[in-house]
């Protein structure tokens, strides 16, 4: 469940104090990101399809000391600057470990040594700063889009959202005035993973897409481009054009789809295309982690098939519609979404009721600092319902470390809290700029 096929070479060798900590920037949305103390454990793959589906294919992290992919921060804990140890390159991603012996910490790479630059800075936010505004300089990410406020049917509905449930919080939105813009219908509405045409509840998206436009709001739409269930038409159509494991959900093994080929490419422009052309204009691209899993001589890591294929979602959905990565891989999408999940779920159907905790706290509070520079932060939904025992310090990492607000309740459910909460977060949505407290690792 750990350990990399790759050599690591040793970049540099620091003496730290007791209060030293490292960050590890996770592979993507879904992956542990957060600050550790020396003497803590890494986070690691419980079994293989959280492997698969939370950490990196091909590069998973030693059984001891920390992994970062493509960036590693640490802080020596003893007043001298925090160090940070990352690419300014969106393709071929190295992992970085920190490797604990005493008081010295040893960093070494899998990647080319001369490719992972250090940034200095005093103080983690600073050094952290400069090196998201290095990065985002050389992906050439331009002038970021504002976010729009969105109402999402999953942390409600789940699998089981109809059309009338889309309608009934249309209706409720527009009767309480909630500043909602955009009503994305999440997972649910397709075949299946793969086969993306309307299933037998849904029919037909073009009535939704047309009654959301014609009352004012724009139309969102959740899909899984990048992979497909092994027991999908897709699978059993065109078996060459899947690749690797990407893990296990919808009842079924998950593959990724192999990016690099041109036919893959063109069949998924016009998988988009066909959605933007009903009126679909946000997309929450999910699952993405799938399209990197591609492997060649030419692109090792499959983040150059990674980043065709997301260009190419682009191409389908036009230039003016506004797309936030999911399960995405992290630096290989800089540049190429307006918005990013930088954290896990906010629950998954069982953890409706608290017993899960807050599950996104921890990556949304550390990559705070990837908001305004890499793209928007979307620390995921806000549930504001009462019968969510976590909302309120749910609604309080929202509001401090969401740069892109939803919502995601029956509206018809939430009591005067929860109204309140949901006009208050969405109705104050922080510009697409640097969050000003970007905070430290304690
Ligand atoms: C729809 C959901 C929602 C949610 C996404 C994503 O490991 N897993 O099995 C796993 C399942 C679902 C999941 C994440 C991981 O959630 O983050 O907001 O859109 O898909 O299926």
């Amino acid at each position: 469940m750990t350990g990399s096929a790759g050599r690591f070479t040793t970049i540099d060798e620091v003496a730290c104090g007791r209060d030293a900590r490292v960050y590890t920037e996770g592979w993507q949305s879904w992956s542990p990101t957060t600050w550790y103390r020396l003497d803590e454990p890494a986070r690691l793959p419980e079994d293989p399809v959280r492997a698969a589906m939370r950490f990196r294919a091909g590069a998973l992290p030693p059984q001891t000391g920390f992994q970062g992919e493509g960036l590693l921060v640490l802080d020596p804990g003893d007043g001298e600057p925090v160090r940070c140890y990352g690419v300014d390159r969106t393709t071929a991603i190295p992992s970085i470990r920190a490797e604990v012996d005493g008081s010295t910490v040893r960093i070494s790479t899998d990647g080319d040594p001369a490719g992972v630059k250090r940034v200095d800075a005093a103080g983690v936010a600073p050094a952290l700063g400069r090196y998201g505004d290095r990065l985002a300089r050389a992906a050439g990410v331009g002038e970021l889009r504002p976010a729009p406020t969105a109402w999402c049917s999953w942390y409600r509905y789940f699998e089981d959202v109809a059309p009338a449930d889309i309608e009934e919080n249309l209706t409720a939105i527009e009767d309480r005035d909630l500043p909602v813009e955009v009503i994305q219908l999440d997972d649910g509405w397709e075949v299946g993973v793969g086969d993306w045409t309307e299933n037998v509840r849904f029919g037909s998206l073009a009535p939704l897409a047309d009654l959301i436009r014609s009352r004012g709001r724009r139309a969102g739409i959740w899909l899984a481009p990048f992979v497909a269930t092994a027991d999908s038409e897709l699978a059993r159509t065109h078996p060459d054009w899947l690749v690797g494991d990407a893990g296990a959900n919808w009842g079924a093994p998950l593959r990724g789809l192999d990016l690099g080929r041109p036919d893959v490419r063109d069949w998924l422009r016009g998988v988009v295309a066909r959605l933007a052309d009903l009126g679909f204009d946000y997309f929450k691209l999910d699952f993405l982690y799938g399209g990197a899993l591609t492997r060649t001589p030419e692109d090792p890591d499959g983040t150059r098939a990674y980043r065709a294929g997301l260009a190419t979602v682009r191409e389908g959905a036009g230039p003016e519609a506004y797309l936030v990565g999911c399960g995405a891989p992290i630096l290989p999408s800089v540049g190429l979404v307006d918005a990013m999940r930088v954290s896990p779920d906010t629950f998954h159907p069982e953890g409706q009721d608290g017993s899960t905790g807050l599950r996104g706290e921890m990556g949304a509070r550390a990559r705070a600092w990837q908001q305004g520079r890499l793209w928007v932060n979307d620390a995921d939904c806000l549930v504001a319902r009462p019968s969510f025992p976590l909302r309120e310090p749910w609604a309080d990492v929202v509001r401090e470390v969401s740069g892109l607000r939803s919502c995601s309740d029956r509206i018809a459910e939430l009591d005067e809290w929860g109204l309140t909460t949901v006009r208050d977060l969405l109705g104050h949505t922080p510009p697409p700029t640097p969050f000003l407290t970007e905070g430290t690792h304690d």
